[in-house]
């Protein structure tokens, strides 16, 4: 029987859309420094039957029965957790991230509390107290930010730890392209009494594989995605480490508490299977050498795009991402240079750089990764290509420029696509990417087989 032969006979519609996905996964560059292309292991047990139970409550202890099997797997994904990160307590049923920072604030803090988090213009989540996330409508959030040279600015950070007495404070970012300072953040929050949480979503396989330093020793939580470096499904994992058990005995029941009744109701036991696959995977000998790769490649491509003229944040990379600064441009100018890209076969994303001189809608810049290139088996050959076709593309895009007129930006930025579908030398990159990637498949051969 061919995959998905059932969903073909039964919703050729929606069918259709999957290959249609299937087929713009497979030939374009996907480097969305947050995303990633699951085993088919993982996407096996993602669509599995636990996705047909309810199982509200923890192992042993659910609102509903025939839980046998959700039982062992719930606590299969627990106990490898455990090991991979070196904590004594995991809470995996977080439907992503979000939610799973919520029901850190949830077990911790009271509404009005102050909480301290890296800005988001300065890389920094949503959910770590910006103003119009409910962590900055429902506590008192104060932000601290990085220098211009991209590293965290410590001082401040300090200063407004010392003037503000935050009850959490969190490290850990969406764009931030140097090795988070888990031990320099320890000190802050120590000295202030704070819980320490460290957001590891993007770095979490890069910590498991040995590619990043690991925050357990130092921070009280820990909060990750599982769908990034991890390589997993779309969820997420709270987790508490000893330190946070030892400022707080009862900490780890209160985030169980949170999660469950407090934010969330039945969990998605698909997930959670597919959670515990992608955990097992990681904690393969070969995952590190996926991690370290990871960071080969990012590095390569940071030094790629730099000696083809581009200006990166902190003049390049120690993890799985860069930013580019294309204020050398025009301020405002990622969008222009995500839409070229994207109509080549590549796909980042616009986004702010420290100080960014433009609106998180229009940033100044654009962010990209090799977390899903480096899954594909991509090497640094492959990274020193790529760096010249983003900087022949990005130099397709200098003569544009966001009008000042607001209501001028969405007629101009039309155009500019419909030239963009004209653009030779565009076209060209479009098909030296489509032939690189035929080189390096992914699902196509396997999906269309036969099982
Ligand atoms: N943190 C976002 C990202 O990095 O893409 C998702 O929430």
């Amino acid at each position: 029987m061919k995959r998905l032969q059932k969903l073909s006979e039964t919703d050729n519609e929606v069918f259709g859309l999957i290959q249609s996905e299937l087929e713009r996964q497979e030939d374009g560059l996907e480097m969305i420094p947050s995303e990633n292309f699951a085993s088919r292991a993982v996407m096996e047990a993602e669509g599995s039957v636990f996705t047909n139970k309810y199982s509200e409550g923890y192992p042993g202890k659910r609102y509903y029965g025939g839980n046998e099997f959700v039982d062992k797997v719930e606590n299969l994904a627990i106990e490898r957790a455990k090991k991979a990160f070196g904590v004594p307590r995991a809470n995996v049923q977080p439907y992503s991230g979000t939610p799973a920072n919520f029901a850190v604030y949830l077990a911790t803090c009271q509404p009005g509390d102050v909480i301290m988090g890296q800005a988001l213009p300065d890389g920094g989540h949503l959910t770590h107290g910006w103003k119009t996330s409910f962590s900055g409508i429902f506590y008192k959030a104060v932000q601290y930010h990085v220098k211009a040279d991209g590293y965290i600015d410590f001082e401040e950070a300090r200063k407004l730890a010392l003037e503000h007495k935050p009850k959490l404070i969190w490290v850990g970012a969406s764009a931030y392209v140097r090795q988070f300072p888990f031990k320099e953040m320890a000190e802050i929050a120590d000295e202030v009494g704070a819980y320490l949480v460290a957001d590891v979503a993007h770095i979490s396989g890069l910590i498991i594989g040995g590619a990043h330093q690991s925050p357990s020793q130092y921070v009280h939580i820990i909060t990750t995605t599982t769908h990034k470096t991890l390589r997993g499904p779309r969820g997420a994992i709270i987790m508490v480490t000893e330190k946070g058990l030892k400022k707080d005995p009862e900490l780890a029941d209160r985030i169980d508490k949170a999660v469950f009744p407090g934010l969330q109701g039945g969990p998605h036991d698909q997930t959670t299977a597919a959670i515990a696959v992608a955990l097992g995977e990681a904690l393969q000998p070969d995952f590190k050498g996926y991690a370290n790769q990871i960071v080969a490649n990012s590095k390569a491509l940071a030094a790629g795009l730099m000696k083809n003229g581009l200006k990166l944040v902190s003049n390049g990379t120690e993890n799985h991402l860069m930013l580019v600064d294309l204020t050398t441009i025009a301020k405002g100018h990622g969008v222009f240079a995500q839409e070229a890209l994207e109509a080549a076969g590549i796909t980042v994303n616009k986004n702010t750089i420290p100080l960014d001189p433009s609106s998180p809608f229009y940033p100044s810049g654009i962010r990209l990764g090799t977390p899903a290139i480096t899954t594909r088996g991509m090497k640094e050959p492959e990274m020193e290509k790529i760096a010249k076709w983003i900087a022949e593309v990005v130099n397709e895009t200098k003569k544009y420029k966001l009008p000042a007129e607001k209501s001028e930006i969405g007629e101009y930025i039309r155009k500019f696509k419909e030239e963009l579908k004209a653009n030779a030398n565009v076209k060209k990159v479009r098909s030296e990417v489509k032939e690189l990637c035929s080189r390096f498949p992914l699902y196509k051969v396997d999906m269309n087989g036969t099982s």
